[in-house]
């Protein structure tokens, strides 16, 4: 008998014939939002017919096409070879840098008119949602690396404006690796794993990356940023972003300013400690992208408000940096960061793919009212991201993909190309015509016609570098003093780490001699972690990266002023910490758990907008004290610290008992004290805590404000603990194993 899989083991005739009766009723249900087009839904009752691209029903999808059911398969199997030709080619390239990402939709929504400054008309209209798409990426690991790398976050965001797409295409941090767009390149090939054995993944601890940056020292306050906890969000939800270059706006009277862009999220800039990122890099290395969808799922939107510095056209050469050098900031205590609006991300994509892999962002995406400067790297990217999309989406028609296509139409002469899907249908695809009445017809400024600024450039064509640009030093030192104590001591950390990865000493020695151009202290410790003396003098920083033939004074970096000692608004340290929305808090439980106790602090927090996960000694059912059933959400075996912001171990002597018999419980609350993390308990809960490291914080401190350990079960001072974020001081008890 031949055994037909068309019928087992799916299908029973109940099944099928309701699929069929539905199949007849309810076409595919097609969402009328735009880049909802060409979606096809086969969920939700719309069933369907199984076909083939061309519309032809299959009749079975189990079996291939043979001579004879134990013979040789047919080159006749035209369905077949279509479903294996299309998942042959499933992959596309992925991104050269940012591979590995997440998105979002939402909406932009603007405070306050700023035609004063620009006549962009999503940044003029406060009645306006402009549909936005985010994606939040990592920058040198592949694809599938873990979202925990020390990295530069990317943060793009495309406005589907009323004038056209706008794309904002940002990062974490406000300034940038190197100055001129010819050196991109070759920062990419440093920090990617080395071409011999293409090893490390999604990590820069290693010689190349090191050697480049020793050899540039227009990186160091780059590298400030990228060694400090920025580098490590808690989620992309609690990051800044920043457009980085100075950008210019243009208003109705063609009047020119200098902009800064900003996004400041709403539920302040945290970040996470380096053993916890690892950690998370092997138990969940999706931590990053499952945060952002499942906020988004539960209806905690996402927000951030767009921030503005404005620099008046008049002011372009007030201050001891150039505002065209990508490697400086202006600190907000110069110019106060204007905040003008809010974007809110309220909806995950419906297929990754579609949407997040084949968004294409350019910062050349620009609407009139925006114009940009001549910042060099800014001037090279304008070149590369166009070119980017050619080979990775695979043509010119990349506009076409529904996450790309404009809201306001698209009439032009571009016709044909790689998978042209507008059916253009007039005769005309040329300007000027007469046959179409000269349609389309170019618009001027007036109608919204996007007209460059008309900048006076009266210059010699050279390849330099601007002296103004020659200072590398100082920016890297006002970060580094604005840093926290714990956070300079992350820093000091993270360079010991990255640079004892390195195998060749004089690298080492190199980074070291830059360093002292810092800060001394941070150099002495660094070298000192290292066993390596602190180099006498700093090796100049010479000729690499700035002109080639110019004589070596000229070219060695030169020493400013500061223009701040110090920044507030480039630490962490004050930034939002009277929330606990979102925040994720694991209860420690097992049978005989106190109901009240439990009930108690999981409403505080369900209250004030946390969540509450119970974990277990195993999975399933416990019995409370009350002889109430609850199902637990993990157990050790799948659940750990590090993917929560505290931990609480509600009362009930029976299931404490059972907990301090559970080695992986008490490994659970030392890794969530070890990562500074607030914890929580009752008075049956000390004995516990007295078997983890919290004793070290002495039974006389905990409940005292600072200490981050709550064992009165007092709510409200549990709140206010996991509101705090961290408690880095404890670091300094260095008692806790690694
Ligand atoms: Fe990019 N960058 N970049 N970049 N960049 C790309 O474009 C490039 C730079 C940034 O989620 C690529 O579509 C050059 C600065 C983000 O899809 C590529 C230079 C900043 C993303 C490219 C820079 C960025 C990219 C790779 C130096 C912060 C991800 C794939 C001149 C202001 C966008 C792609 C997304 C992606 C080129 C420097 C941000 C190769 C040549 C500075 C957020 O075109």
């Amino acid at each position: 008998m031949v055994f037909n899989f068309v019928e087992f083991p799916f299908n029973n005739h109940i099944l099928k014939s309701t699929l069929m009766a539905k199949a007849e009723k309810k076409p595919a249900k097609r969402s009328s939002s735009k880049i909802d087009d060409l979606s096809v839904n086969t969920e939700n009752g719309a069933a369907q017919f199984l076909t083939t691209n061309q519309g032809l029903k299959i009749n079975d999808n189990n079996n291939s096409l043979k001579a004879g059911e134990r013979g040789p398969t047919l080159l006749e199997d035209f369905i077949l070879r279509e479903k294996t030709t299309h998942f042959d080619h499933e992959r596309i390239p992925e991104r050269i840098v940012h591979a590995r990402g997440s998105g979002a939709h939402g909406i932009f929504k603007l405070y306050e008119s700023l035609d004063k400054y620009t006549k962009a008309a999503f940044l003029n209209d406060t009645s306006a949602e402009t549909p936005v798409f985010v994606r939040f990426s990592t920058v040198a690991g592949s694809r599938g690396s873990s979202d925990l790398a020390r990295d530069v976050r990317g943060f793009a965001v495309k406005f589907y404006t009323s004038e056209g797409n706008y794309d904002l295409v940002g990062n974490n941090m406000p300034v940038f690796f190197i100055q001129d767009a010819i050196k991109f390149p070759d920062l990419v090939h440093a920090v990617k794993p080395e071409p011999h054995h293409e090893m490390p993944q999604a990590a820069s601890a290693h010689d190349t990356f090191w050697d480049f940056n020793s050899l540039m020292p227009e990186s160091m306050h780059m590298i400030m940023w990228a060694m400090s906890d920025r580098a490590l969000p808690r989620s992309f939800r609690m990051m800044e972003g920043f457009g980085v270059h100075t950008f210019r706006f243009i208003n109705s009277k063609n009047e020119s300013c200098f902009v800064k862009f900003h996004w400041k999220p709403l539920l302040g800039v945290h970040s996470i400690a380096w053993d916890e990122a690892q950690n998370i890099s092997g138990k969940d290395p999706d931590f990053h992208r499952r945060d952002l969808w499942e906020a988004i799922e539960a209806g905690n939107f996402p927000e951030w408000e767009l921030g503005l510095q404005i620099i008046p056209e008049a002011d372009e050469f007030k201050y001891s940096f150039d505002l065209l050098d990508p490697t400086k900031l202006i600190p907000e205590e110069l110019i106060p960061v204007m905040r003008v609006g809010k974007m809110t991300l309220n909806r995950n994509p419906d297929n990754f793919f579609a949407e997040t892999e084949q968004v294409a962002f350019h910062p050349g995406h620009i609407v009139p009212g925006i114009d940009f400067s001549n910042d060099p790297l800014l001037q090279g990217r304008l070149f590369s991201y166009t070119d980017t999309q050619l080979s990775r989406l695979g043509g010119p028609n990349f506009h076409e993909i529904p996450i790309n296509r404009p809201l306001s139409p698209v009439h032009n002469n571009q016709r044909d190309g790689h998978m042209r899907q507008t059916i253009n249908t007039s005769r005309t695809n040329y300007h000027p015509n007469s046959i179409s009445e000269g349609s389309p017809m170019q618009a001027k400024a007036a109608e919204g016609g996007f007209v460059s600024h008309a900048e006076r450039i009266d210059a010699v064509k050279v390849r330099e570098r601007s002296k103004s640009f020659f200072d590398h030093f100082s920016q890297a030192t006002m970060f580094f003093k604005s840093q926290s104590k714990p956070e300079q001591q992350h820093l000091i950390d993270a360079f010991t780490f990255e640079l004892g990865k390195v195998e060749k000493v004089y690298i080492r020695e190199r980074m070291l001699g830059l360093l002292t151009q810092v800060d001394k202290t941070l150099a002495e410790k660094v070298a000192g972690a290292l066993g390596l003396p602190l180099p006498k003098a700093p090796e100049k920083p010479i000729n690499h990266g700035v002109s080639a033939d110019a004589n070596e004074n000229d070219t060695e970096p030169i020493k400013v002023k500061p223009v701040l000692e110090k920044s507030a608004a480039l630490s962490m340290e004050g930034t939002v910490k009277d929330t606990v929305k979102t925040r994720k808090v694991a209860f420690l439980v097992a049978n005989g758990v106190k109901d009240a106790s439990l009930d108690k602090m999981k409403n505080a927090l369900l209250d004030n907008g946390a969540t509450v996960k119970l974990i277990s000694l195993k999975q399933g059912a416990i019995t409370t004290e009350g002889g109430n059933q609850i199902t637990v959400d993990g157990s050790f075996l799948t659940d750990a610290s590090v993917l929560y912001d505290a931990v609480y171990i509600p009362e009930g002597k029976k299931s404490i008992s059972a907990l301090m018999t559970e080695p992986n419980s008490i490994h659970f609350v030392n890794e969530a004290y070890k990562h500074c993390k607030a914890i929580g308990t009752g008075a049956d809960g000390v004995a516990f805590l007295q078997e983890t490291f919290v004793k070290e914080v002495g039974l006389e401190n905990m409940n005292i404000e600072g200490a981050g350990v709550v064992t009165d079960g007092n709510a409200d001072k549990f709140i206010g603990c996991i509101a705090a974020h961290r408690f880095w001081n404890r670091e300094d008890f260095r008692k806790v194993p690694a």
